[in-house]
């Protein structure tokens, strides 16, 4: 009898536990973000910011966080996509969502956190840098090569994108014999597609130093001093010769000590 009883307790914890799992099952998954593009938002500037993920395509809400009802924000084309040039769609995800935002005029520089809710719940926390217009500066395409490079401002923060296949986008500068100029890609610690690997050159376009990765991330950082007074070049490209939409990145130098 004890025995009997054992066992029509143990056929309810395993018809228990599977109709636990059964339910697990039905219970839509959350979405997630996996590359947005453009990286940033200026303030007072309305903007378009793609994203690209898992299940965005059920989206039905974005938030802030801290949550910031100054912000204007709106949910537009959601769509399926497939995966670009051979990228793991489980990976990064078959789904796309489009959001137009209005950060306040006001708002400082830094960065902005946000969520994207569908059926199964929020996204982890992404994040969009927000730089002021008047310290960016907008890649200029055609910047394939020296002849080509796109002169830049070096107090400003350039932003491009390694738009398709084998692209590679060459930018020039000035610097004085004897400085040192930190460079850096932000590209994958912000949510970006690309490897990238900046290069520095000389006014003659011979190679001075180049950088994959650094500090841990697949974010390129390498600090010239420049050994005469003249132009110099800096090309930016994907260690695996990708490019698209989602391959967006942001360039800045800075002379240091
Ligand atoms: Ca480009
Ligand atoms: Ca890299």
């Amino acid at each position: 009898m004890r025995l009997r009883a054992f066992a029509l307790l143990a056929l309810a914890a395993v018809s228990f536990r599977s109709s636990e799992a059964q339910e697990k099952e039905k219970k839509p998954e959350p979405p997630r973000v996996t590359a947005c593009a453009p990286l940033e938002v200026s303030p007072g500037v309305t903007a378009t910011v793609r994203l690209r993920g898992l299940r965005l395509d059920s989206a039905t809400e974005l938030r802030f966080v801290p949550a910031d009802p100054t912000i204007k924000a709106e949910l537009k084309e959601k769509k399926k996509a497939d995966a670009p040039n051979g990228l793991d769609v489980k990976e990064i995800g078959d789904t796309q969502l489009e959001m137009v935002l209005t950060v306040p005029a006001e708002r400082p520089p830094g960065t902005l956190k946000y969520q994207v809710n569908t059926g199964g719940g929020w996204t982890p926390e992404r994040e969009l840098r927000v730089i002021a217009g008047a310290a960016l500066i907008d890649e200029k395409e055609p910047n394939g090569g020296f002849r080509e490079a796109q002169g830049i401002d070096r107090t400003k923060t350039l932003r491009g994108v390694i738009k398709e296949d084998k692209d590679v986008d060459v930018f020039a500068f000035k610097a004085t014999a004897g400085e040192r100029i930190e460079t850096r890609v932000i590209a994958a610690q912000s949510a970006s597609l690309l490897d990238p690997v900046l290069t520095m050159f000389d006014a003659r376009g011979q190679f001075l130093c180049s950088n994959d990765d650094s500090a841990g991330s697949r974010d390129p950082m390498a600090t010239l001093t420049a050994p005469s007074d003249g132009n110099y070049f800096v090309s930016v490209q994907d260690a695996g010769d990708r490019g698209g939409t989602f391959y967006a990145y942001e360039l800045e130098l800075k002379t240091v000590p």
